[in-house]
This record gives C-alpha cells, structure tokens and sequence, in this order.
C-alpha cells in the first residue's frame, strides 16, 4: 500500500494579493515542497472555475462577497471571482515544485455547482475522481495539507475520512480565510473529531528538517 501527499488548491488567487487572499497562504508553499520529497505519489487539487461560475458575487445581483445564497437546496457563500481556469489566478503558486505533482485534480468546473471537497461537488453528486485514482494507485495512507483551513481542506479531509482512508493533516502547511473568528479551530476540530491525525513537518521529515531540504 502506498502514502499519497494531496495538495488542495495551492493557488496564486489564494495568496496575499490574490482575489480571495487567504492570509499568510504563501507560508504552506516551503512546507508542500519539503513535504513531497516523502511521498510515493503526490496529487495536487485545483480550484477550476468557469468565468460564470454561481458562486461568485459578481453573478448575483445586488450581492456582494461573504453573502449567503440559497441554491439547489444547499447554502452558498458567495465568492469574489477567484480561480478562473486557464488565468494566472488559478494557476499554481509561485515557488510551488510543480515537477513533483504525479496528478492533478480539477474541481469546481461545473458552472452551477461549487465544489469545496476535493472529492465530490457540495452536492456529493459527482466525484472529481480523485478517489478513484487513488483505490488503483493503491493507496490507503493519505496526508493532506493546503489551502484554505476552513474550506477546501476541511471538506477534502472528512471526505477522506468518510471514504475510509486513513488520514493525516500537516498542521504546518494549512491557513485558512476565516470570514468568522475561530472557523479553522472548529475546521481542525472537525477533523479531528472525524480521526484525522494532526502532525508536524517534522513528524515526516525526521532529521531532515534540520539539513533544510
Ligand atoms: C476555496 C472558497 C471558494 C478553497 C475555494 O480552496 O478553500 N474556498 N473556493
Ligand atoms: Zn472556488
């Protein structure tokens, strides 16, 4: 069985000065990259938005980001346009070892469903196939880590947890948008509650943290 590494959404419109700025989201860039050099696979998630994407505020009349919308049944918060495929704002991060990613995951790419999870849509209608490349990967050991705390990696993580995978959060290596105070120690807690482990870096590193790779 092998250990997968799943990168959420480490994307330039989730760094300070990007659209959705998920403060200090620059700081998990070090971390990823020493992160992968002790993994078997590495699969990374990107955020993938059409430019007509429903969560974004300019979509809606009279709205603006951090509203909450009734749509299909489900609560949205409505977004700053942020991610839209194929622009630099969705690209990776700047710094990001993009060599070392072995997949990458899209999601969010349907015009009318937001997908927070980097398995399913908010929905839990279609997968992104992130779980299925995993099952014929053969892996059963995952460590997730990214951005941001209180959304793409909370929901990623209690998919993970609920799909049966054993998993592992690098405390490290998440920051979070925190719209409201204390949303990413009750994201954490969350997890937690789910059996995720919390680690350390240096729960993985060993004695190489100290030779700085
Ligand atoms: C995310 C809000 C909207 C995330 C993505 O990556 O956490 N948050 N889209
Ligand atoms: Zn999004």
């Amino acid at each position: 069985m092998k250990k997968a590494l799943i990168l959420v959404d480490i994307q330039q419109d989730f760094l300070p000065g990007g659209s959705l700025a998920v403060p200090e989201g620059d700081a998990v860039v070090p971390i990823a990259n020493q992160a992968m050099k002790t993994f078997d696979l590495v699969v990374a998630t990107q955020d993938w938005h059409p430019a007509n994407h429903r969560s974004f505020a300019s979509r809606h009349k009279g709205r603006k980001p951090g509203d909450i919308i009734e749509w299909k049944g489900l609560s949205q918060i409505l977004w700053p346009d942020h991610c839209i495929q194929n622009t630099p704002g969705s690209a990776f991060a700047p710094g990001l070892k993009v060599e070392r990613i072995d997949k990458i995951i899209f999601k969010g790419t349907h015009p009318d469903m937001d997908s927070y999870s980097g398995f399913f849509d908010n929905g839990h209608i279609h997968e992104t196939g992130l779980a299925d490349f995993l099952k014929k990967s053969h892996v059963n050991d995952i460590t997730i880590m990214g951005l941001a705390t209180d959304y793409c990696v909370k929901f990623t993580v209690l998919d993970a947890c609920k799909l049966g995978f054993s998993v592992r959060v690098i405390q490290e290596g998440i920051r979070g948008v925190e719209l409201k105070k204390g949303d990413c120690e009750k994201a954490i807690n969350q997890m937690k509650e789910h059996s995720a482990k919390i680690i350390r870096i240096h729960d993985l590193l060993g004695n190489d943290a100290e030779t700085g790779i």
